[in-house]
């Protein structure tokens, strides 16, 4: 066959911290050893791709292409992919699996050593972009860079979907909706029965809600300061309700005292240092576990007083929520063919690709859960 050419193509390209993103006309090379050329069918926004472009506190790295929660079908390949083929449906992802280093071999992990969260705004396996604008290279956002017609990224990073999953609607499942049922079925590991706080009602964190419904879970507290969070939050299983600015009381003295002593479980689903040290402070002694989710925009450490840990308390962070991506995801895609879990409710918006700015200002101004940008 005809080796893959550079595509020229459309992508929403990021100058700087916080400028809008301009729709340019940009280079893709061709897919190198073990990658996949990807045609983007649907990007979803995640609370990651404002916070990095943003920078606050981050490393800035610019001209760039953000994105990651995407779906797409495989326009092309690079020597040595046998597992992938062109035309094959994919979900992105931005934590791969290798299925060869320590942590892919252990069942306690997800945190892939080859293929992690890649910060360098690079490709895995070279340290180069793909993309370009008349020879001068253009940044990808964790191996996925999904705002772009076309992108690269490590056959790796891709869970392969079968033809019958509608693209438009599964992109939540690359990161958000992956994110918050693996943080209570995996991580917590919530019982029936139990009280849970999910600070932080976004995707993210409705998708908890409902992971700790599924497994029985008797009193799902959110919190929140957007009182418009509330109404949607019943759908996904929340049962009550604190907006911390109706109380003169710290949130965690609410939580104790409503939940007389602290809850089982707490989720930070924001990505505020302040609010993770609130969440562990609202645990019970004991076995109370207080789980990280949220990327932190600003301050990034974190502190807490050491007594809670020293009486029984677990602090724990997750990134994707424990999901092996390639070998477990496909595990939730077939339960939402069941219609076992609910994803298609994350999706508040819909809007054509060019209008990727408007998406990320809904989502800003906390109008949207996710908003689907059809490319
Ligand atoms: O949205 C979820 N995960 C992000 C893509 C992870 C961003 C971590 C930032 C470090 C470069
Ligand atoms: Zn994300």
């Amino acid at each position: 066959p005809l080796s893959p050419q550079t595509i020229t193509c459309k992508a929403a390209v990021a100058w700087g911290p916080g400028e809008p993103m301009s729709i340019e006309e940009v280079q893709v090379a061709p897919p190198q050893p073990m990658e996949v050329r990807i045609k983007v069918v649907a990007t979803t926004i995640c609370r990651s791709d404002i916070t990095l472009w943003e920078s606050r506190g981050h490393i800035p790295i610019f001209p760039r292409i953000f994105g990651h929660e995407a779906t797409g079908i495989v326009e092309s390949v690079g020597e040595g992919v046998t597992d992938l083929r062109e035309g094959d449906h994919v979900l992105t992802v931005f934590q791969g699996e290798c299925k060869k280093c320590r942590h892919c071999k252990s069942d306690k992990s997800n945190a892939c050593e080859t293929l992690g969260v890649e910060g360098n705004g690079l490709m895995h396996s070279d340290q180069k972009t793909r993309f370009s604008i008349n020879g001068k290279p253009i940044y990808h956002f964790v191996g996925v860079s999904s705002f772009s017609e076309y992108t690269v990224v490590h056959s790796e990073c891709v869970v392969k979907l079968s033809p019958d999953v509608p693209l438009g609607k599964i992109s939540v499942l690359g990161c958000s909706v992956a994110t918050g049922f693996g943080a209570a079925w995996k991580i917590a590991n919530v019982g029936k029965g139990s009280t849970v706080v999910i600070f932080g009602l976004g995707a993210v964190g409705l998708a908890v809600a409902q992971g700790a419904k599924l497994r029985g879970a008797s009193r799902i507290i959110g919190v929140d300061i957007n009182p418009d969070k509330f109404e949607r939050g019943k759908i996904f299983g929340v049962t009550e309700f604190i907006n911390p600015n109706d109380y003169k009381q710290p949130t965690q003295e609410v939580v104790k005292e409503i939940t007389t002593g602290g809850a089982d479980y707490c989720f930070e689903c924001v990505g505020n240092v302040e609010l993770m040290r609130t969440a562990l402070e609202s645990c019970c002694d004991g076995w109370g576990m207080a789980v990280l989710i949220g990327v932190p925009s600003g301050k990034m450490e974190l502190s807490a007083h050491y007594g809670p840990l020293l009486n029984g308390r677990t602090l724990k962070g997750t990134l994707l929520g424990g999901w092996k991506t390639r070998s477990e995801l496909p595990t939730l895609v077939e339960m939402y063919m069941k219609k076992e879990i609910q994803i298609d409710e994350y999706v508040t918006h819909e809007l054509p690709f060019a209008d990727i700015n408007k998406g990320y200002q809904l989502m800003k101004e906390g109008k949207c859960l996710r908003c689907v940008l059809h490319v």
